[in-house]
């Protein structure tokens, strides 16, 4: 198992806040979060469909114990270790659909995006698509390596990595270093090669 710190922290907006006082306060918070964190990790953001597994995956990855979770209002952040030199800072997204649209404010500094898919709900791909489509076209997403992890491997209907890229029409990302793995958040099996893969994509680009 990944040796790692426990720095798992969250953050929610105030709902008295107005819709754009609470981005900016989320992105500011963000930041500061971000700096708090580690000045020089890479920043790595985890979206995707709300019920994914992010928040699963990354309390996995964080603590090796598999953790109840509720949907993420805001976000969760923490500092992964890879090893005695390498770390990642990863944020974990809400993926509500009412919270996507803050998603870009997510995007600054981002060094890698890994996308999370439930790969056991083929009725949600193609939103999963056209949301990683959206996602994807940001600017500031520009030459950002992409990760997608297909969780949920453990389940017995769950897609192969196959259908889930072709679902997802990652062939048409071209121009962009990109991977596809399988992973289970609740059994930990793949996690830690899937990081160590986005590290690499990191230092590739
Ligand atoms: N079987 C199985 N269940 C999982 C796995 N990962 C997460 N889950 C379950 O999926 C549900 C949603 O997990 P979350 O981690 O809260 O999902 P999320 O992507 O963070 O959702 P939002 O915060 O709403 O964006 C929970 O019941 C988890 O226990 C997995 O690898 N296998
Ligand atoms: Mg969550």
């Amino acid at each position: 198992m990944t040796r790692c710190d426990w720095t798992l922290l969250s953050y929610w907006p105030p709902a008295s806040v107005k819709l754009k006082a609470a981005e900016f306060q989320s992105d500011t918070h963000r930041r500061q979060m971000g700096h708090a964190q580690s000045s020089t990790s890479p920043q790595v953001i985890l979206m995707g469909l709300d019920s994914a597994g992010k928040t699963t995956l990354l309390a996995r990855l964080l603590t090796g114990q598999v953790m109840e979770t509720s949907p993420t209002i805001g976000f969760n952040v923490g500092t992964l270790n890879l090893d005695k030199k390498t770390s990642l800072t990863v944020w974990d997204v809400g993926g509500q659909k009412s919270m996507r649209d803050n998603w870009r404010y997510y995007l600054d500094d981002c060094q890698a995006l890994v996308f999370v898919v439930d790969s056991s709900d083929p009725a949600r791909l193609p939103e999963a698509q056209k949301v990683l489509k959206k996602v994807l076209s940001e600017k500031k997403l520009d030459g950002v390596p992409l990760m997608v992890l297909a969780n949920k491997k453990d389940l017995p209907n769950a897609m192969t990595i196959r259908q889930i890229s072709t679902q997802l029409d990652l062939v048409r990302y071209v121009g962009r270093f990109w991977e596809i793995q399988a992973c289970s958040a609740l059994s930990g099996l793949g996690l830690q090669q899937a990081f160590t893969s986005v590290n690499k994509l990191i230092r590739r680009r």
